[in-house]
């Protein structure tokens, strides 16, 4: 198989956009494609500051590599979430750490839970009397803690690393079960609804997982292979498995799956009435970020064990 731009030998061969590259055009056709992104979704300009959610896996560290590339003010931001299963924290710190020290300029932010609130992640499941999830409270704290940093460095938007198998397999799932209100919010770009809450876009949306992990190895990122041990088993994981047969026999499936989803709300032949209704804000009275919840947000509740009438 040859490159189509060049005649050299292909490296990559994408049946759903029918192209063959070699490593140089791959990696110059990857990173064409996420600018377009950027600016075909108009999520953030050279001049904005960016915060780039870091978890050492291809996706992140790829995209963050690839804003640097482009030129854009991205700054990288990691959370040690005290995830102990197969040494995942350590090894995913590793690599973070790897890839600033081959980035000249590179400015990471590290927030360690176990340090500034006592507990890691798998001990606060562990105590939560609420019976949370781990995924559903290790979401919770990335939030917030996403949302703090972002307010406090003054940034414009958050970014992270979602890729198209990602965001289909989200829209999969929403889908299957008409959840019309997650439906509604499905988007690259999700604005700001709070000065304290930064907009969070996804400017890999339209790459599949394979064209990241073939930009992260050609690139010559180094990153933790391994998921988190606590994504063993998830439904997430389930539909891309069923995703992947079906793209497997009818190539291009995900993509047009997902663009024409969101050229459909776009165009208004879908809408999702009365879903995008922000219910009324205010302040955490411990934090200070927007809740909706009496008095303490729910991160607040679950680290401080705060209830609504005090401690
Ligand atoms: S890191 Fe956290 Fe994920 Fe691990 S505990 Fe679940 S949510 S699976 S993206
Ligand atoms: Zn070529
Ligand atoms: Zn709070």
């Amino acid at each position: 198989m040859k490159c189509r731009k060049c005649g050299e030998k292909a490296v990559i061969n994408m049946r759903h956009h029918k192209l063959a590259l070699c490593q140089k055009h791959y990696l110059e056709w990857f990173i064409g494609q996420v600018d377009k992104t950027i600016k075909r979704y108009r999520m953030f300009r050279k001049k904005d500051k960016i915060l780039v959610a870091v978890s050492g896996g291809k996706d992140s560290l790829s995209l963050w590599d690839v804003l640097l590339r482009l030129g854009y003010k991205a700054d990288g931001l990691y959370i040690n979430l005290g995830i102990e299963g197969g040494n995942y924290s350590d090894i995913s710190l590793e690599k973070v750490e790897k890839f600033v020290a081959q980035h000249p300029g590179a400015h990471l932010h590290i927030v360690d839970i176990k340090t500034l609130y006592g507990r890691s992640v798998p001990e606060l499941a562990r105590e939560s009397h609420r019976g949370k999830r781990i995924c559903a409270l290790c979401g919770l704290v990335k939030r917030h803690e996403m949302n703090r940093v972002a307010y406090e460095g003054g940034y414009y938007a958050i970014a992270t690393g979602h890729n198209l198998d990602d965001e289909v397999a989200v829209l999969f799932g929403n889908t299957l079960r008409w959840q019309t209100g997650y439906l509604a919010r499905q988007a690259p770009v999700l604005p700001s609804t709070h000065p304290m809450l930064a907009r969070k876009v996804k400017p890999f949306c339209r790459m599949y997982e394979r064209e990241t992990a073939a930009y992260a190895i050609l690139q010559g990122i180094d990153y933790i292979y391994e998921e988190c041990p606590y994504a063993v088993g998830s439904t997430s994981i389930l539909y891309k498995n069923l995703l992947n047969e079906l793209e497997e026999q009818s190539p291009g499936s995900k993509l047009s799956f997902y663009l024409s989803f969101l050229q459909a709300k776009e165009n208004e032949q879908i809408c999702f009435m009365g879903e995008e209704a922000s219910p009324e804000l205010h302040p955490c009275e411990k934090c200070g970020q927007p809740t909706t919840a009496p008095r303490y947000c729910a991160f607040c509740r679950v680290i401080y064990k705060l209830r609504e009438n005090g401690i």
